[in-house]
């Protein structure tokens, strides 16, 4: 009985850290199970980082990376405190400004060039200012955002400047036919820019199933277990790169028997946070599981797919979020990604992470334990 007491009152007192630093879930599973082994494995998280915090004086978080002029730009998110209650429509998450850091190399200093975009300067702003991406053509630099109108819609708009770091002149209007949330914008060999985007829950995809958005609509489910899973979308730009070429269409994920994935399978199935590179000639197409927490990936052909599940990029770090982007620099690749550790767990407050991704002999991208092994 005393001892009974003992390891009670020890998971209480685990739990409490726990919740703090954001993996209480994990505990949770461990004491539901009654091990006490899995108990006592659960400890700081952070004292075994693989990395630490690029900034340390503002959150950031949804880190895109790009090379241009020989230096690494970084374009994520800039959380706040916005002081919004926690929920999975996402409103705690109501960031009003983006700045951009630049690096000469990894591992050096990290420049903050302070404010790229304001929400006041946009004239179509709503709330919520999420994850941006920044792409180079006709000698500008177009940053685009995902926002919410007027209506609360997320739609996605573009600002454009002449330099990486902005300051970037927003356009008018969102672009004609966007909807959702989580640009990330690839050209292709051949010159030919594309947009992947979309997100579920709060990113409101799951409201434009119909096509076009239903209000009323479901804010936080996701497709039946047994349909094909919800699908992000790719649209071609055209050359001034401020609107779609084309009607955006689904990307579809296959599994290895060649089916597209389904809603059931939370572990494997898109969620948001896409993201497009090329390795060897093939087209890798990662993104996030939401729910499930990892940055996983799947490749192809072709930009607009199939493209075929391959494994886990990044498994689960704290905070509720995983997003990512991968950059190849002086010929080595790098994964950006970001953590609550600056905020002890926030899942609002987060904080922008690099570490290198490596590949196997046939292309496989070797899975990062964000905490170690
Ligand atoms: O930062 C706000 C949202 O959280 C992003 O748009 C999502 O990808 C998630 O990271």
């Amino acid at each position: 009985m005393k001892q009974m007491k003992a390891k009670c009152m020890a998971l209480s007192t685990a739990l409490m850290f726990l919740a703090i630093t954001g993996v209480a879930q994990q505990l949770t599973q461990a004491a539901a199970e009654g091990s006490n082994e899995k108990v006592s494995k659960v400890k700081n998280p952070f004292e075994k980082a693989i990395s630490e915090p690029l900034v340390r004086d503002i959150y950031t978080a949804d880190p895109s990376a790009h090379v241009f002029n020989g230096k690494i730009y970084i374009y994520p998110s800039h959380d706040i405190e916005a002081g919004e209650a926690e929920k999975g429509t996402g409103d705690h998450f109501n960031m009003k400004d983006y700045h951009v850091f630049s690096m000469e190399r990894i591992g050096g200093e990290i420049r903050d060039h302070g404010v790229g975009l304001d929400i006041k300067t946009i004239p179509w702003a709503g709330r919520q200012l999420w994850a941006p991406d920044v792409a180079f053509k006709n000698n500008k630099y177009y940053l685009y955002f995902p926002l919410k109108d007027k209506q609360d819609v997320f739609r996605i708009g573009v600002g454009v400047s002449n330099k990486p770091e902005g300051p970037f002149k927003a356009q008018p209007e969102p672009i004609k036919g966007s909807f959702s949330i989580d640009p990330a914008v690839f050209t292709d060999n051949d010159g030919e820019t594309y947009m992947y985007f979309g997100g579920i829950w709060g990113g409101q995809l799951q409201q434009w199933d119909k096509g076009k958005f239903d209000p009323e609509g479901s804010k936080t489910d996701l497709r039946k277990n047994e349909e094909p899973a919800i699908a992000p979308k790719i649209a071609k730009l055209q050359s001034n790169m401020l609107e779609f070429a084309e009607e955006p269409k689904d990307i579809v994920v296959l599994d290895e028997s060649g089916k597209p994935l389904l809603g059931g399978d939370h572990e494997r199935r898109f969620f948001e946070a896409a993201w497009m590179h090329k390795y060897k000639g093939k087209y890798y197409f990662s993104y996030s599981t939401g729910d499930t927490h990892k940055i996983v990936y799947a490749k192809g052909d072709s930009p607009y797919g199939p493209f075929t599940y391959q494994g886990v990029v990044l498994n689960p770090v704290v905070g509720w979020t995983n997003h990512h982007s991968i950059l190849e620099f002086k010929g080595k690749w790098y994964l950006f990604y970001h953590d609550s550790q600056l905020s002890g767990g926030k899942t609002h407050l987060r904080n922008i992470k690099v570490t290198e991704l490596q590949y196997d002999n046939e292309g496989k991208i070797l899975t990062i334990n964000p905490y170690g092994k």
